[in-house]
């Protein structure tokens, strides 16, 4: 079972590494890394379980993020995110995007990330995304909202990309054109 002291925090090399893609058939260990991943994000949202094994939650968490360079994520949203996918994405990528943009007004949380970092992350509003399962199954989906910015949060991961990264310098709350606010309130 993966928990806090498993997730390396920013400042450590493997979170600006690019992730190595990952060989099919899987091998017990990946399957292994991509299973734990999804129950630490199913985990993180159970009050009770979070509580008793103190788990930051999220909805969201990357291998690099456990220190395992490896191409695999895990998302995971339910009802009470006004969602309704779980997913464990091998190899991922965005096969298109629309060009107008979205931003969570709240701004932008990480489980490797110890500090709140105020500011506006620009993300695409929608993605068309393709990813394997740990069966090598393909998948495409498209996403839109929360999973949409979540899929890119994680992809970005794989890439040594950390999401303030994306934030205006200048002016962390600064006006993206063409982008729609959202406004999410999750945890309740
Ligand atoms: C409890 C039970 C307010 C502040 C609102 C909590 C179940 C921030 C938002 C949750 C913010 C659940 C989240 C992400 C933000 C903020 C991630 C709570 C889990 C809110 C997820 C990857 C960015 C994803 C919306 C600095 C660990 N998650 N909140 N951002 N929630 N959660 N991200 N932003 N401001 N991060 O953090 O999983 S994409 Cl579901
Ligand atoms: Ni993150």
């Amino acid at each position: 079972m993966i928990r806090m002291k498993d997730i390396i925090r920013e400042g450590h090399p493997t979170l600006r590494k690019r992730s190595e893609e990952v060989q099919f058939p899987l091998s017990q260990e990946d399957r292994k890394l991509g299973e734990d991943l999804l129950e630490y994000v199913i985990n993180s949202q159970d009050e009770e379980m979070a509580q008793k094994y103190d788990l930051r939650p999220g909805v969201g968490i990357a291998a690099p993020q456990i220190n395992v360079p490896k191409r695999i994520f895990a998302l995971h949203f339910d009802e009470s995110t006004g969602e309704n996918l779980s997913m464990i994405a091998v190899n991922p990528k965005i096969v298109s995007h629309s060009v107008e943009k979205a931003y969570l007004t709240s701004g932008e949380g990480c489980l490797s990330v110890d500090r709140s970092i105020p500011g506006y992350v620009p993300r695409y509003a929608r993605v068309t995304v393709k990813a394997f399962n740990l069966e090598g199954e393909e998948f495409k989906m498209r996403l839109k909202g929360l999973p949409a910015i979540a899929f890119q949060h994680e992809l970005d991961h794989l890439n040594g990309i950390m999401f303030f990264d994306h934030i205006n310098s200048q002016n962390p709350f600064a006006e993206i054109e063409n982008a729609t606010p959202i406004k999410q309130d999750l945890g309740e």
